[in-house]
């Protein structure tokens, strides 16, 4: 096991925590192919039931890893294109597609592809001393890692925009008060709290919460009327899940449900 991505399993939570904390976890080709293994296990492996994402030392992710790029060692122009095709974007749909709850515990800094990755989780938490950095600007790149959809999805065109062409850093606060991220917690308490959130969506209905987050990943390009006959197929197949007569079953019984994940 690769020790570039440090990968814990307890309670149905998949811990995967970058670890390159001198370069504030940027990512070597290693470290692209140890995340990469860790969100595969998370989908083929039915113990995993949530995963949480963090980063090791004090910073979250500061994206590629720069002196893999160093113009003035000579050779032809790197062809970026080809990283993106083979790590980033494999990445982003893993996570995306992953049919479990995927937490982002933003314990510092998250530059470039660091920032758009903790975007494209599904709950994202961040330490207030937290920045959020677009910074592609500043080396003449393209905001990457789905950032061109998340950003103005999340944000609006305006502030994506300034936020891209400026490359100036959006705190933490400011994130979430933006709709950037779900919230702020104190730095101290943030591996605790967000390690509490996906133990608990790990003991949650699986398959349900699988389909819902499908089904609010589909709405950014369904029309309303494809949006309720989705809904409509989700919940028939959610109703046949032993999880919601559980939920069902304990709510009659005024007790706390027991789910299985299935
Ligand atoms: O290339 C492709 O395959 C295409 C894909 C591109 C995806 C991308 O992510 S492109 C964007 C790449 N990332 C950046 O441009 C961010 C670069 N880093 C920074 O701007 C700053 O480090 C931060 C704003 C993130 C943090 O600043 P600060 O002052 O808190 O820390 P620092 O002193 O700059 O960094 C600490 C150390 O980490 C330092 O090393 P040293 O001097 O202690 O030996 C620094 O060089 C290193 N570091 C930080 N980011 C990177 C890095 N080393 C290599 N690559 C990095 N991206």
């Amino acid at each position: 096991e690769s020790d570039t991505v440090l990968s814990a399993f307890a309670d149905g939570v998949l811990v995967l925590t970058l670890n390159r904390p001198d370069k504030l976890n940027a990512f070597n080709e290693d470290m692209h192919l140890a995340l990469r293994t860790g969100f595969e296990r998370a989908h083929n492996d039915a113990a995993v039931r949530a995963v949480l994402l963090t980063g090791s030392g004090r910073g979250f992710c500061a994206g590629q890893d720069l002196s893999d790029r160093d113009p003035r060692k000579g050779g032809a122009a790197p062809d970026l294109g080809g990283t993106i095709e083979q790590f980033y974007n494999p990445l982003i749909r893993l996570i995306r597609t992953l049919d479990k709850p995927v937490v982002c515990a933003v314990n510092g800094v998250a530059a470039g592809a660091g920032a758009n990755i903790a975007l494209a989780c599904d709950i994202t938490l961040a330490a207030r001393s937290a920045r959020f950095i677009q910074a592609f600007a500043k080396i003449g790149l393209v905001p990457d890692s789905g950032g061109t959809w998340s950003l103005p999805r999340l944000l609006g065109e305006a502030r994506a925009k300034a936020l891209a062409l400026t490359a100036e850093p959006l705190d933490a606060e400011t994130a979430a008060g933006w709709g950037l991220i779900w919230k702020t917690v104190d730095d101290a308490a943030l591996l605790d709290e967000a390690t509490a959130l996906a133990t608990k969506l790990a003991a949650g209905p699986t398959t349900g919460l699988g389909m819902t987050k499908r089904a609010i990943q589909a709405a950014a390009t369904n029309s309303l009327d494809e949006q309720l006959e989705l809904e409509r197929d989700l919940q028939r197949e959610a109703g046949r899940s032993a999880d919601y007569a559980e939920g069902v079953a304990a709510f009659l019984d005024k007790r706390k449900p027991e789910f299985k994940g299935r």
